[in-house]
């Protein structure tokens, strides 16, 4: 009984580690992980953010996106001109063979302009990447509160 016990605890264990590495989505190569969207209200502004890993052998490139809760999808990045933080449109973002690229709050971003509705944490919403080699990928992207990383 024990020993049944111990191996439950393992296998739960293994289990919520697993769970917690999932990615959320796999394509050809590109990897996925960790996408998350902050709270906003409905006509505001929010930013989807990301972990992309290439784990291919050839170099492609996030192309466009797309989400049906904005009226407009956009790559951007962020910078600091100074000690003004100014963003910037970018047309791909480069995903390098065998390499990660991460989307984060003050880098690259998927700006969600004009909100369709109020995003609620909590809540998910549907966003449609397309990658040059790839493909086009959907993702389901958790909302969280203002601030909030996964
Ligand atoms: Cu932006």
């Amino acid at each position: 009984m024990k020993k049944i016990l111990k191996y439950m605890f393992a296998l739960i264990f293994l289990i919520s580690a697993c769970g917690r590495s999932t990615p959320a989505g796999i394509q050809d190569s590109i990897e996925i992980s960790v996408p998350y969207a902050h709270a906003a209200g409905a006509g505001e502004t929010t930013a989807v953010y990301m972990v992309i890993k290439n784990n291919g052998t050839q170099a492609d490139r996030l192309i466009s996106a797309s989400c049906d809760a904005a009226m407009m999808t956009q790559t951007m990045e962020s910078s600091m001109e100074g000690d003004v933080m100014s963003m910037g449109d970018v047309p791909v973002i480069e995903l390098p063979a065998g390499g990660t690229v991460e989307l984060k709050p003050g880098g690259y971003h998927i700006m969600l302009m004009d909100l369709m509705k109020e995003l609620k944490a909590g809540s998910t919403i549907r966003l449609t990447l397309e990658f040059e080699k790839a493909g086009k990928m959907t993702l389901e992207v958790p909302v969280l509160v203002i601030g909030a990383a996964p």
